[in-house]
């Protein structure tokens, strides 16, 4: 015993003056600067911008204001590209779930950044491709949008049972699954009984973008960002 704390106290004294180091022997300079162009708590401006492959600016829009959620959906017939943006005012967050003020929607072809409208309130929805047809089927329950489903036009609202947390591809079944929970504490998956994987719908699948999404899921980035084009 004697013999290990000798070598725990040669160890302490050894290394530990080692670690800290005269400030004499710091020559600390700035090297580089620059300007965040407001206050810090106030850098909430994140605009709605589309950028190639190349990382160049396609489109962008909404300079102003803080966008809480948002997707990107294949919706309607055609499975045309579309860009959805929520920005709030405020919002808190407590053993109560969120709450948010001040909700704006703004939806986008999602190719060329011109306005759309979908005839629907968007807020709360979430795009899942449950036949697997490679186009969104919209998915209401997220706890910020439960209610009565919406007379629709040019899109398919799903009003699944429970509060909606996750819709991906998460079981070997076709289509996209959607997990849901209740207060009370039962979690539940659903599945469409009919589905059938398209080919558009296998190669979202394999792409490596779905596939790095789907591992997003706890890092607190929004459940509704798994899907993608
Ligand atoms: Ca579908």
């Amino acid at each position: 015993m004697k013999r290990v704390c000798a070598v725990l106290c040669w160890v302490f004294v050894r290394f530990l003056p080692a670690a800290v180091v005269p400030a004499a022997e710091i020559d600390l300079q700035c090297v580089t600067q620059f300007s965040l162009g407001a206050p810090l708590g106030q850098l909430r401006v994140v605009p709605m911008v589309l950028f190639d492959g190349e990382g160049r600016r396609v489109w962008s829009d909404l300079d102003k204001g803080h966008m809480d959620m948002g997707w990107v959906a294949r919706l309607g017939k055609d499975g045309r590209g579309t860009a959805m943006a929520i920005r709030i005012g405020g919002k808190t967050a407590g053993p109560q779930g969120f709450h948010r003020t001040g909700v704006e929607e703004f939806v986008y072809d999602a190719f060329s950044g011109q306005p759309r409208k979908l005839g629907f309130p968007v807020f709360g929805s979430l795009p899942v491709d449950l036949n697997g047809d490679g186009k969104h089927e919209l998915v209401l329950g997220l706890a910020s949008r439960e209610g009565s489903v919406p007379e629709v036009q040019g899109g398919v609202l799903v009003k699944v049972p429970g509060r909606v947390v996750l819709g991906s591809k998460i079981l070997d079944r076709p289509g996209e699954q959607v997990v849901s929970y209740t207060p009370e504490g039962t979690v539940r998956i659903w599945t469409d009984a009919s589905a059938r994987d398209s080919e558009a719908a296998q190669r979202r699948y394999r792409h490596r973008f779905y596939q790095a999404n789907q591992r997003l899921t706890a890092t607190g980035a929004n459940e509704i960002n798994l899907g993608g084009l």
